[in-house]
């Protein structure tokens, strides 16, 4: 049974950054997470069309951040050392971060976005422009046959419809074949307090616990876990056909379940207790910032993350808080943040001597931007993240 637990109220699409002639026609949705007691999966209640949220306007480009371009360098070495693959599949390519550390000649991408797939596809590598299903997976296999190595990053959790998804990855993996995926961690979103993992593209943040349900239920089977620090805290999975006996599970795989049971995550009132905690949250930063505000400091928002967008949506943060954000992607430049309209700029044209104060709305990225901000902060300029808590610091 599905049980609600958190109420993050009226929302955008979180990545569609906008022109000020789209503001009158925008679309929203009610926000609420849900916890199934069944599968302990953690899901939105309702689900947004994928074809407005991932279509020519896509606007997240993994690879604006350091960060990932070698956190996907580094995997790519990795598996093609540990389990050799040849013929390799991307579902969800983006703008082939991943995908351009293997040959052209033995991979397939699958990407939905028609700008990313277009990118690809430059580069060299068949991109299906299409969602993934069970319907485009048996066209591959006939097409390239099974596949070594089927991966996807930050994108299984984006899908409705999970069984369909495992049947399509079962269907085409080759009989020793490895599933590895990446996504957001629901115990790391539940010890963070970071509800902004939660908007219409996340529908749903995996605990390992349901995971290894769904996929048990579609002839999958998890063998292996890394704990990953990107994008606040994700596991990578590893999984392999049942009738594979040949990958044995490790330990890793357990200690995840164990350490999901102890902090509760099978457990309804866990999730409440998370839901009290977000509503503080809320109460922390509106305060903290209207405080800056009467103080008279000039308070923007650095980083304008699909993760910001939640928060300002449900927070009721506009521009008489915050006066812009700073962003380094082109495409979000220029544009307006979905719901709250709070305009973005070039990071050299905003992020400059007269910004006191900036909440960090790409935290995750908290590292890599303290390391890049340093006469920011050695004049005196602050952040303030409402990870784990809210708080400013420098
Ligand atoms: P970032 C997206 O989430 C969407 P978002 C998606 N659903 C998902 O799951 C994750 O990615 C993986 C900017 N920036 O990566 C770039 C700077 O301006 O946390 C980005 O717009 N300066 C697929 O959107 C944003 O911040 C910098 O120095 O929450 C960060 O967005 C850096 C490092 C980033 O993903």
């Amino acid at each position: 049974m599905k049980k609600e637990f958190l109420d993050l109220g009226k929302q955008p699409i979180a990545n569609k950054f906008l022109d000020d002639n789209e503001f009158d026609n925008e679309f929203f949705f009610h926000l609420k997470a849900v916890f199934d007691e069944d599968t302990n999966l953690v899901s939105l209640n309702e689900f947004v069309k994928p074809e407005l949220m991932f279509n020519e306007d896509y606007a997240y480009h993994a690879s604006m951040s350091e960060t990932m371009k070698s956190h996907f360098k580094l995997l790519a070495e990795d598996l093609q050392k540990t389990y050799k693959p040849i013929n390799v599949l991307e579902i969800g390519s983006n703008d082939g971060i991943f995908i351009r550390h293997f040959n052209p000649d033995t991979t397939t991408a699958v990407e939905p976005c028609g700008n990313f797939a277009k990118m690809t596809n430059d580069m060299d590598y068949k991109t299906y422009p299409e969602f993934w299903t069970s319907k485009l997976s048996s066209l591959i296999k006939q097409e390239h046959g099974t596949m070594d190595l089927i991966y996807a990053a930050n994108c299984i959790c984006h899908v409705h419809d999970l069984d369909d998804t495992f049947t399509a990855v079962k269907n085409l993996l080759s009989e020793d074949g490895i599933f590895v995926f990446e996504d957001p961690s629901l115990l790391r979103m539940m010890e963070r307090g970071s509800y902004d993992q939660l908007y219409d593209e996340h529908a749903h943040i995996f605990s390992v616990t349901a995971l290894s349900n769904l996929l048990d239920r579609n002839g999958l089977e998890i063998f292996r876990v890394d704990n990953l620090t990107v994008h606040g805290g994700s596991n990578r999975i590893y999984a392999k056909l049942k009738s594979n006996r040949y990958q044995p599970v490790e330990s890793s795989y357990y200690q995840h379940i164990d350490e999901e049971k102890s902090f509760g995550l099978d457990r309804y009132e866990t999730y409440e207790m998370f839901a009290e905690r977000i509503k503080k949250s809320k109460k922390d930063l509106v305060s903290l910032l209207k405080r800056l505000k009467l103080e008279g400091k000039k308070v923007i928002a650095y980083g304008a993350a699909s993760k910001a967008t939640t928060v300002f949506n449900y927070c009721g943060i506009d521009e008489s808080l915050v006066e812009y954000i700073t962003d380094t992607t082109p495409s979000k430049i220029g544009k307006y943040q979905p719901g709250t309209h709070i305009p973005i700029v070039s990071p050299d044209d905003g992020f400059d001597e007269s910004v006191d104060v900036a909440y960090l709305g790409a935290w995750n990225f908290r590292t890599e931007i303290m390391n890049k901000e340093t006469s920011y902060l050695t004049r005196g300029g602050k952040f303030i993240t409402h990870v784990p808590e809210v708080m400013m610091f420098s």
